[in-house]
């Protein structure tokens, strides 16, 4: 890269910051949530010296304060082609492919992030996107309103629309750039108080479905959440009352266990907002909230199978059960789920990061050893590969928390990843094989140096 570029991370890095600090203007709940959250890590990591050290150990301290994702859903292939190329500027690319559709949520999408173990590393920071599915909506004469309503807008200002076209030319952005990049890009992410149609029109398209009308009636794409890590979704949760905010009734996602799997998400409720309808009607609209997660280690396509099957069993025994309890019967339901590092790895339910120790860069060559063998010895050691992406079942229930059980059975099973691609005018990369390759790589790396 030229050296008067700044890198993608470092835009990523602004951009998040901005964003966030934009998001707690905006929405003050989410300022107090950050502060939650900020506590109980704290409060965790003075209790479990042993989970401190871990952290340090894998570099992880720098980035704990940083949010780890956001949302928006936008309404045309144009939109998201768009979309795909402001990420770019920021070291972000299109991963895995979500069809909510089976949630009875007319979209499906995927998440823009960073791949790079570095890149990861300096700020890991990703934006679910959803594209709205007007071809879904079955009445001709609304999904016609909302496709034209939508082909007036443009959510890029031309400022970003040159800067990107700038970077792709001269393959980097300038400090200056890089900034004023920030600026605009930001702008597509604000809030709107004043919807682009009439409360009619915004009352069809919530009668056909709420997030048709949140995508559809406003200038932008507003961010709808932004969401930290927590290093104990569980006492965040409890405690999230007390702080003045409406956690959604459950925690997504696995229960707590010894090794945290995938990722679990709770959220507080989104807030009503005074809205400015055209004619100067006054109304207001629910979208925005704040999300909290916990990430663990990323399953493989074996470890994935055991976690949906375990999540379908529990389902029937879960509905309707205050968190604490669901909690309790999901524990019970997942013990089938091996909880040990070991386990994972030989049952090859999860990926690992494998490498040296300080005794195994000074071993001599060993011969041929499996690499549990090692790891016993004291040569290697395995890191549990952090899961970086989404679960479709979990965004689901994010969603519908979000919009008051919206849901609509006629959406269902409609997945169309050739046509979100064809939106994207790109493909998706597979996240499970981003995950492979990095478990494949680092193991390499280890039976070369030891076996020579
Ligand atoms: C996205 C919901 C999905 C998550 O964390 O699973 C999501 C949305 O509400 O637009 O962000
Ligand atoms: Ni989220």
């Amino acid at each position: 890269m030229n050296p008067a570029y700044v890198s993608p991370d470092e835009i990523r890095d602004r951009f998040s910051k901005a964003m966030s600090a934009m998001y707690q203007s905006e929405v003050p709940q989410y300022e107090t949530l950050l502060e939650l959250v900020d506590q109980v890590n704290r409060e965790t990591l003075e209790r479990d010296p042993a989970l401190a050290e871990r952290l340090s150990n894998f570099d992880e301290f720098n980035r704990l304060g940083v949010e780890r994702h956001g949302a928006i859903r936008v309404g045309t292939a144009d939109e998201l082609a768009m979309l795909r190329r402001l990420f770019a500027v920021m070291g972000m690319v299109p991963v895995g492919y979500y069809d909510l559709s089976e949630a009875g949520v007319p979209v499906h999408s995927t998440a823009f992030r960073p791949v790079d173990d570095e890149a990861l590393a300096y700020n890991p920071f990703r934006v679910f996107t959803s594209l709205l599915r007007l071809e879904l909506i079955e009445s001709d004469t609304l999904r016609e309103r909302a496709a034209k309503i939508l082909a007036d807008r443009d959510i890029f200002t031309r400022g970003a629309r040159e800067l990107i076209a700038q970077y792709e030319s001269q393959d980097g952005l300038t400090d200056e750039q890089a900034d004023r990049f920030v600026s605009e890009a930001l702008e597509t992410f604000r809030w709107h108080q004043d919807a682009t149609v009439d409360l009619e029109t915004y009352e069809a398209l919530q009668a056909e479905h709420r997030l048709i009308a949140d995508v559809v009636c406003f200038r932008g794409p507003h961010i709808n959440h932004l969401t930290p890590r927590t290093l104990n979704i569980d006492e965040a949760q409890r405690r999230m009352p007390q702080a003045g905010m409406n956690p959604k009734d459950v925690i997504e996602g696995p229960p707590r266990r010894n090794c945290p799997i995938l990722l679990r998400q709770t959220s507080f409720k989104a807030l009503e907002e005074p809205t400015r309808f055209a004619g100067e009607r006054q109304g207001t609209h629910t979208a925005r909230f704040g999300e909290i997660e916990q990430r663990g280690v990323a399953l493989t396509a074996k470890g994935r199978e055991l976690y949906d099957r375990l999540l379908g069993e529990s389902r029937r025994r879960t509905a309707g059960l205050a968190n604490d309890e669901h909690q309790r019967v999901l524990a019970e339901v997942f013990s089938e789920f091996p909880d040990t590092e070991a386990e994972l790895r030989r049952e090859k339910l999860a990926f690992f990061e494998y490498r040296l120790t300080e005794a195994g860069r000074q071993a001599d060559k060993a011969g041929r050893a499996d690499i549990e063998a090692l790891i016993e010895q004291g040569l290697v050691e395995a890191r549990p590969i952090t899961y970086e992406d989404f679960l479709p079942i979990s965004a689901a229930g994010i969603f519908q928390s979000n919009l008051g059980g919206s849901q609509n059975d006629a959406y269902e099973g409609n997945a169309n990843r050739d046509a979100f691609e064809a939106a994207l005018q790109g493909k998706v990369l597979d996240e499970l094989e981003l995950y492979a390759e990095r478990e494949r790589a680092s193991y390499q790396s280890v039976l070369q140096a030891l076996q020579g």
